[in-house]
């Protein structure tokens, strides 16, 4: 230790893991600044967890559920304060305001450093310093990247244990490279006015104080994998991506890979898990991911893409065996459960659960609830925390280090009018101005209100780490080192009728869709022309023994040509707010969609 320090000599267990002399001198850097009593360097290893478990429960931090029914499962309770994302207080710090972009909150970075620099001034003292060095994408892939977090928090450390390839791995991968994300993260006292969240692509460093909850505090996720990821993506040629990854094998054992992009909390881990209904018997969906996808053109001419994470930070209200049966089986053992509720067996409850509403529970933040309250038991944006292992139907490519091919890309919404329930893009640039002019309604993945639609471009508002005309222009860029481009789908599960029911019974059923769209992938299925893209002939869209009316089918499908036009309005404010980057084929791609729609209108 530097001899200039006052500070007594901290412990360090497990510094022996590496000899990286990089890591190890920001470590002391972010150690003599945060102040910790102890520094202790995590291995990945069974027992570790084991230890930490112990440590989380003796401490308060996690609650021990029934390990009976749930073996290895625990309850955590977050700050009633801290239940989600927080987007006004997250930022990227670029040396301009223009590279972040009119789509992120910005500061420069030599004030962002001082500034949160005097939140981590001694923010560790009394505490443990965890270094986190972790994996994101599978061992030993040329697309994976490696980060190191440094965390006050063991839940923090307990979660990433689950959602990367964390410790010795990560550490051997390393070796003695300067090359790595520098992650530093401090609850301090959970207090909203002292949190924020700041990026700074240009370090390849995330510093996130204030939070102890999801996407705020797990580095590796949205912050990594997708802020900073999109920013390396565009200066590397490749692409970070707010989506799921699937593998859908058809009756003759062909597997089509599909990515598809919906906003936080609008049916991606769903779509994931798919069961297909009776009909579509002889069909399976193969779960590669379930919010991530990082996407490269391959020497084949393809985009090849990985599943950066190893586990699912999923929604837990409205998950059932109904809805989705292989994430309740994956969510039964060895998981962590944040702000769900507790009944008096240890068991834990949420609404939209299987069977009967519990009479009395403890609700997510530990007080009485009774059946028939007016206030949820769960928080809506209560979440577990399972290993990808878990899932029965994992794709036997998910820890493939060469990827998958991605066939298709959908991108698709929660709207309640207007858009339809499919349809395929004209070509790659049409398929790029789908994707960019998304609208969905918000949801409880964020703070703030739920239920407006704003414009959500391919699902990467919150998440795309600079200009997003840029972004934009990236996706387009990407049809030059890409020569079997994948076809570019829009879907809608959420379109209600005028009593407010969904008009598409979604779930399982939207293997439908799934079929068409991967049969409309290899060029077998038909399809109409409409001013807004091709749809599905009746021949080519298996609805029979289908849950719903086929009039609320016909009903969702349609267009209505006066709210197109509202919504091409919409979208100008949009493009306006973006008119220094947005690309000129954007710009003209709605144009041409007025004037289809006009004409369409005029008869
Ligand atoms: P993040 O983890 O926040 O990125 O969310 P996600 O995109 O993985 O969403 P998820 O699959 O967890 O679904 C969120 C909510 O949408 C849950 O309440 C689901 O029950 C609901 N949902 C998912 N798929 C469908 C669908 O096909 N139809 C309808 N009506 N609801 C759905
Ligand atoms: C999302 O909000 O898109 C999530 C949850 O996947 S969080 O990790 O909190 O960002
Ligand atoms: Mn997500």
């Amino acid at each position: 230790m530097n001899a200039a320090t006052t500070q007594p000599p901290r412990e360090a267990a497990g510094a022996d893991l590496s000899k990286n002399p990089h890591l190890a001198s920001w470590i002391e850097t972010c150690a003599r600044l945060t102040k910790p009593d102890r520094v202790v360097w995590c291995d990945g290893s069974e027992e570790e967890k084991a230890q930490f478990l112990t440590e989380a429960v003796r401490d308060g931090l996690l609650v021990p559920l029934n390990q009976e029914r749930l073996p290895g499962c625990y309850l955590h309770r977050s700050n009633p304060n801290d239940v989600a994302r927080v987007e006004h207080l997250t930022f990227i710090c670029t040396p301009t305001r223009e590279e972040a972009g009119p789509n992120n909150n910005w500061i420069e970075p030599s004030e962002a450093y001082r500034r949160l620099g005097n939140l981590f001034d001694g923010s560790m003292r009394g505490r443990t310093m965890y270094v986190v060095p972790y994996v994101m994408g599978p061992l030993g892939s040329p697309m994976a990247k490696i980060g190191v977090e440094l965390t006050d928090s063991l839940y923090v450390v307990l979660n990433m244990g689950i959602m990367t390839r964390m410790g010795r791995p990560a550490l051997a991968m390393l070796g003695d490279s300067p090359d790595f994300n520098r992650g530093l993260h401090s609850t301090l006292d959970v207090n909203p006015e002292r949190r924020f969240i700041c990026h700074f692509p240009g370090d390849n460093t995330i510093w996130s104080v204030g939070s102890g909850y999801g996407g705020n505090v797990l580095l590796g996720k949205k912050c990594l994998a997708l802020r900073i990821g999109s920013y390396l993506g565009r200066r590397e040629g490749w692409m970070a991506e707010h989506m799921l990854i699937m593998g859908v094998e058809d009756p003759n054992g062909e597997t089509t890979y599909v990515a598809a992009a919906f906003p936080s909390a609008c049916g991606k881990t769903n779509f994931a898990m798919l069961i297909p209904p009776k009909r579509f018997e002889r069909w399976k969906v193969w779960t590669v991911g379930d919010d991530i996808c990082w996407m490269r053109p391959g020497p084949d001419g393809r985009l090849w893409a990985i599943n950066p994470e190893a586990g699912y930070f999923g929604v837990a209200p409205g998950t059932n065996y109904a809805s989705n049966p292989n994430a309740m089986r994956t969510i039964s053992r060895n998981t962590l459960y944040t702000n769900v509720a507790m009944t008096g067996d240890g068991d834990v409850y949420w609404e939209g659960k299987d069977g009967e509403v519990p009479d009395e529970v403890l609700d997510w933040q530990g007080r009485p609830w009774k059946k028939g309250s007016l206030e949820k038991a769960a928080h809506p944006n209560s979440r577990f925390t399972a290993p990808m292992a878990n899932n029965p139907m994992l794709s036997p490519r998910a820890n493939d280090p060469a990827g998958v091919p991605i066939s298709a890309i959908v991108f698709g919404g929660r709207r309640s009018d207007t858009v339809p329930l499919v349809l395929q893009s004209f070509n790659w640039t049409h398929g790029v101005y789908l994707g960019a002019t998304m609208g969905s309604e918000t949801t409880a993945a964020a703070t703030g209100k739920v239920g407006v639609v704003r414009r959500d471009p391919m699902a990467m508002l919150p998440f795309c780490g600079y200009d997003m005309g840029d972004y934009f222009g990236h996706w387009l860029n990407m049809a030059k080192s890409t020569r079997y481009l994948p076809k570019v789908f829009q879907v809608n599960w959420f379109r209600k009728g005028s009593d407010g029911r969904f008009l598409w019974p979604g779930y399982g059923e939207n293997m439908r869709v799934l079929k068409w769209i991967v049969d409309r992938a290899h060029g077998r299925a038909g399809a109409w022309e409409t001013p807004l893209g091709w749809v599905p002939k009746q021949v080519d869209f298996d609805l029979s023994g289908v849950s719903v009316p086929l009039e609320d089918v016909d009903e969702a499908q349609s267009i209505d040509v006066d709210a197109w036009l509202v919504e091409l309005h919409d979208q100008k404010e949009f493009f306006d707010k973006h008119q220094a980057t947005m690309p000129r084929e954007l710009v003209l791609q709605r144009e041409l969609l007025i004037a289809r729609l006009e004409r369409a209108r005029s008869g």
